[in-house]
């Protein structure tokens, strides 16, 4: 494999990656220029069996989007809506708390959530919300609110970033997820999300949560009106600011969907860019401890083949996803996690069940 890694022209990466030194840019452009998938899958499991080993994890979790009004409107989502549009919608904090409520009897250890950036809804809504989800499930991990929900809260709630997080913190927020980060480049954000927080004032933010004990993930949309070049000054962002706090838990690139966009005219991902985006992701973020396919984007059958790939994550059972589902995806809203558990075994991998900040609960062997 060596001599046909070498043959491939990736002699000098593979050296590096062997001996666990850093990629750089034009080294990234090489590995997205390659169509010899197969090498950069190679390279790529090199990394994420450094990293971890036989596993592949996935969680028991439940996503609750509490409203898609947003006043961001971004062109490449089709989530969110227009106060008083078509298919606008906002949660009470008792219809939350009824969704948590429905799916007690399952054993889910996270709670996904996020919204629009809602024009009005006061600061206390969020904080009752998290207590309220707290209430109905009290061990549960809440996952909230990206960097650009938690800038509009901080506005609503007229503190300091920093400070805010903490009383968010007390409400019982646990982590934050990775959306919001799109694309960095202020060419891309001045095409696609004008309105939203730039990608500095994102990476603050996320430093900030770091700082005050919260862990976060990343993610990158990519597949719409991006360059390689955009891809990874991205991703070299992200590794700086990682090299600066280590608080980020996973990265997660999201395949673009643009059913029901205002970008409906572009074409979906191809399986080839999907791997390839999580390959490169695996080789450029050497300090990122967890790459994660997630399926919900990228269809279960490739999920699995991405494990090859450099993912070690398979994201999880999650259940009424509606932000891909609203842009056109054909995957189901849910999966099993006896389907997960199957995958990822069929793939190789040991399926790890692990909890939000990938402490162990259960190493599935070979008995089911
Ligand atoms: O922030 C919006 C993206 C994100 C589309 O942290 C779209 O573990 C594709 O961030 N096509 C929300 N993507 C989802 C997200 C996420 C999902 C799963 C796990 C985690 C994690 C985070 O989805 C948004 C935006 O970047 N998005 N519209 C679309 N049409």
């Amino acid at each position: 494999m060596k001599k046909y890694i070498e043959q491939a022209g990736f002699g000098a990466i593979l050296d590096k990656v062997e001996t666990g030194r850093r990629l750089t840019h034009d080294e990234g452009l090489q590995l997205y220029r390659s169509h010899d998938i197969l090498a950069l899958g190679y390279l790529a499991d090199i990394v994420r069996t450094r990293l971890n080993g036989d596993r592949a994890y996935f969680i028991y979790n439940q996503h609750i989007n509490y409203s898609n009004i947003c006043t961001n409107l971004c062109k490449f989502c089709a989530f969110g809506k227009e106060k008083g549009a078509d298919k606008a919608y906002e949660m009470s904090v008792d219809e939350v708390r009824r969704k948590v409520r429905e799916r007690l009897d399952e054993p889910i250890t996270e709670i996904h959530v996020v919204g629009g950036i809602h024009p009005d809804l006061p600061f206390s809504y969020y904080l009752e919300m998290l207590r309220g989800i707290r209430a109905e499930r009290p061990e549960v991990h809440i996952q909230a609110f990206t960097c650009v929900e938690i800038a509009h809260l901080a506005g609503l709630a007229g503190k300091s970033v920093g400070d805010t997080l903490e009383v968010l913190k007390e409400a019982g927020l646990g982590s934050m997820p990775g959306g919001g980060a799109e694309v960095f480049s202020p060419r891309i954000r001045r095409l696609t999300c004008e309105k939203k927080l730039s990608g500095d004032d994102w990476l603050e933010i996320a430093k900030t949560a770091h700082r005050h004990g919260l862990r976060t993930n990343a993610t990158m949309l990519y597949g719409h009106v991006e360059t390689i070049e955009e891809r990874l000054e991205h991703l070299a962002a992200l590794r700086q600011a990682q090299d600066e706090t280590g608080g980020f838990l996973a990265f997660i690139p999201l395949a673009f969907h643009p059913q029901n966009t205002a970008l409906a005219g572009l074409s979906k991902t191809t399986g080839i860019d999907d791997l390839k985006n999580i390959a490169v992701a695996r080789l450029f973020l050497d300090n990122f401890p967890h790459i994660k396919a997630y399926w919900v984007m990228i269809g279960p059958k490739l999920a699995q083949i991405a494990l090859s790939f450099g993912a070690d994550d398979m994201d999880g059972t999650v259940k009424e996803e509606v932000i891909t589902h609203m842009a056109g995806a054909d995957t189901d809203q849910a999966i099993g996690s006896t389907t997960l558990v199957r995958l990822i075994r069929e793939a190789g991998r040991v399926p790890v069940e692990r909890d939000t900040l990938y402490n162990v609960l259960r190493v599935h062997g070979t008995e089911g």
